[in-house]
């Protein structure tokens, strides 16, 4: 679909929530009240809002889900008459809130900074397409999934560090794109930096784009990319003395330069799902 029809769409969308007609049921798992709508805020899942200030700030609050759009083309938000050039260039999730729903901010082409609370657990397919202005990042470590296309045509998205929480990177996820007529093309530059074995890792390396390696994931003694019990196994035969072959640096958990019964403690800790610091 062309940016124009796009555009259109969304200026049709404002013009109908403008007039109170907005049918309801536009998002799948939120009932929309017409009259709850206004063409510079109102809800968008059950108790996640949005506001726009009208000078390029787009705020979301509440808590939970946000509501996903129902069709795959239509962008189907409240904020659609916003997007484009000159309109929002600042987005701020609100702490609480779980998802970046599927197109969210897609051609937000003005947009250059977004603030994701670390309540964030997926980032949706499509939700920074196009967002040409986007410089830079900050992927909190509460997040799991950073969905297909997520940040697809971010041409200046050129360094992009991904917490070793990331278990799922989609299908061009970031780093692809430097035009609409060059989609295929990597974005000049492209760095990924993130733990090694992990999914940034993967991503990097089936890419072909340069990683830069933060070591192994705090624990991970088997280079898997995670650590869990196997690990914790390896862990207490090392601090019982046995000659166990494992990554050195991921042992010291504490940073005190040894490996001893205060790692294996945290380790304990750690694949108990406890989030260590
Ligand atoms: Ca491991
Ligand atoms: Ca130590």
């Amino acid at each position: 679909m062309s940016k124009k029809i796009i555009s259109l769409l969304a200026a049709l969308s404002v013009g109908i929530s403008g007039i109170g007609i907005l049918p309801s049921g536009t998002f799948e798992n939120f009932d929309i009240k017409a009259d709850a709508i206004t063409n510079t805020g109102g809800p968008c899942g059950d108790n996640v809002n949005w506001e726009y200030d009208g000078e390029g700030t787009l705020t979301f609050t509440g808590t939970g889900k946000m509501a996903e759009a129902k069709e795959l083309y239509l962008l189907d938000t409240g904020w659609d008459g916003f997007r484009g050039v000159g309109e929002i260039k600042k987005v701020v999730i609100g702490e609480g809130i779980t998802n970046i729903v599927d197109r969210a901010f897609s051609t937000c082409e003005s947009l250059e900074s977004v603030s994701i609370p670390n309540t964030v657990t997926k980032i949706g397919e499509l939700a920074f397409n196009d967002c040409i202005s986007l410089a830079s990042v900050t992927i909190p470590d509460s997040v799991t999934t950073i969905s297909a296309r997520a940040f697809f045509l971010c041409a200046k998205l050129e360094n992009i560090t991904i917490p070793y929480t990331v278990t799922s990177i989609g299908n061009k996820a970031f780093g692809y794109g430097l035009s609409i007529s060059s989609p295929d093309h990597a974005v000049k530059g492209i760095t990924i930096t993130g733990c090694n074995y992990t999914a940034a890792h993967k991503y990097a390396k089936e890419n072909d784009f340069k990683f830069i390696s933060l070591g192994n994931v705090p624990g991970d003694l088997n280079n898997s990319g995670t650590t869990d019990i196997d690990d914790l196994v390896i862990m207490q035969k090392v601090t019982a003395g046995w000659k166990v072959a494992h990554n050195k640096t991921a042992s010291d958990l504490d940073g005190d330069k040894d490996t001893d019964v205060d790692d294996l403690v945290l380790m304990q800790k750690t694949v108990a799902g406890w989030k260590i610091k």
